[in-house]
């Protein structure tokens, strides 16, 4: 188990929502920067920080089971990525009815560099069988698993927490997913999955696997409780769907929401994300009608984190303005005004409004 200052010290700048298991969004000056420095970055577990005796195996439907250790993986290519990471919860408390669930505000999404071995290469030292379907990759973290924090728990049982990639996608050296053993230079903290982590790029940062244990390839697809049970979009009109890759999102941080600003010109800055596809358009909104602008885009830093935009905005008047940002990405893919709302509150990329004054 971590050692209790340590937790504490490194959860010091966070806003927790939960003691345990332990979240905490960022704060807003997370968003500031292209990286969100080590101590400012969200954390999300569904389980206590677990201890980890420092290997995981891989084995199932595999030419060569193998068991790694941090050096193994240290002998590896090293590849370093800047990564945005968002819980696919995020907004969960502007949905409306409130859905259940950990009841994030917008800070659940962070931007880190991560280096660490390709998934593909590990995976390429196993060997998967020609007829795998999923790998399937288990974090050292269990315990009761309690959907709600006041009824008794139902089953009663025991979770590990397990999640799946298809084994294409797994084994592509594009994708670029890695075994990350490092956050922004430094070794992993335990809220962020020490000794070693998976960082999955353009997905909600579910599939990020934190703490890896076990990776078994299946030659079925693979149904677990945060496969098949939770992290599904229960749509209340249309097929259920699995959460996969983050959805288009665009935010404002410059001006902060609610600040008081003097008369003239004001430099708009914000940051816009999606999982599928590089952010191509955002746009503004000054008067909540259909009155779009087009925002300036920064040129990209990287494929797998947020995009800066800048606008330049003079208010017409003294008094309450109302400003909206909404992105659009290379799918064509562009942010609803109201959130798409499911059972279990996932992936709400409506379009945020903010007001500020003008003194
Ligand atoms: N082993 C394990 N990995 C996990 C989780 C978990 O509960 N256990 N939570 C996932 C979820 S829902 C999110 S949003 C990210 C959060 O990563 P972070 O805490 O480093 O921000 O970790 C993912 N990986
Ligand atoms: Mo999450």
């Amino acid at each position: 188990m971590a050692d209790t200052d340590e937790l504490e010290r490194s959860r010091a700048a966070l806003r927790m929502i939960n003691p345990s298991p332990y979240n905490a969004e960022a704060p807003p000056e997370a968003l500031a920067g292209e990286i969100t420095p080590t101590a400012l970055h969200y954390v999300r577990s569904n389980f206590a920080v677990p201890e980890h005796d420092g290997t995981f195996a891989i084995g199932g439907a595999v030419a060569h089971p193998i068991t790694l250790t941090l050096a193994d993986l240290r002998a590896l290519p090293a590849v370093t990525r800047a990564v945005t990471l968002e819980c696919a919860g995020n907004g969960r408390l502007e949905m409306r009815p409130l859905p259940i669930g950990e009841p994030w505000g917008d800070y659940a999404v962070s931007t880190a560099r991560w280096t660490g071995a390709r998934l593909a290469d590990v995976l390429a030292l196993a060997q998967p069988a020609e007829d795998g379907v999923d790998v399937r990759f288990e974090g050292a973290d269990r315990g009761p698993y309690h959907l709600h924090p006041v009824l008794p728990q139902t089953d009663g049982g025991d979770l590990t927490f397990v999640r799946a990639l298809p084994l294409a996608l797994a084994a592509d050296p594009a994708a670029e997913i890695l075994i990350a053993y490092e956050m922004n230079g430094e070794p992993l903290l335990p809220d962020h999955g020490a000794p070693f982590r998976m960082v999955v790029p353009h997905w909600f940062a579910v599939a990020s696997v934190k703490w890896l244990h076990r990776i078994d390839v299946l030659t079925e697809p693979y149904a677990g409780e945060f496969q098949t049970g939770h992290y599904i979009y229960e749509w209340p009109d249309r097929p259920h769907e699995p959460v996969t890759v983050m959805r288009v999102r665009a935010r404002i941080t410059e001006p902060a929401p609610g600040s008081v600003l003097p008369a003239g010109p004001v430099t708009v800055r914000g940051k816009a994300w999606s999982g599928s596809g590089a952010i191509t358009q955002v746009d503004v909104s000054l008067t909540g009608e259909g009155d779009w602008y087009p925002a300036t885009l920064e040129p990209p830093r990287g494929p797998y984190q947020w995009q800066d935009w800048t606008f330049e905005w003079v208010p017409p008047n003294e008094g309450r303005h109302t400003l909206r940002a909404r992105a659009t990405d290379a799918a064509g893919n562009v942010q609803p005004d109201v959130p798409p709302w499911n059972r279990l509150g996932y992936g709400n990329n409506a379009i945020e409004v903010i007001f500020v004054d003008i003194d």
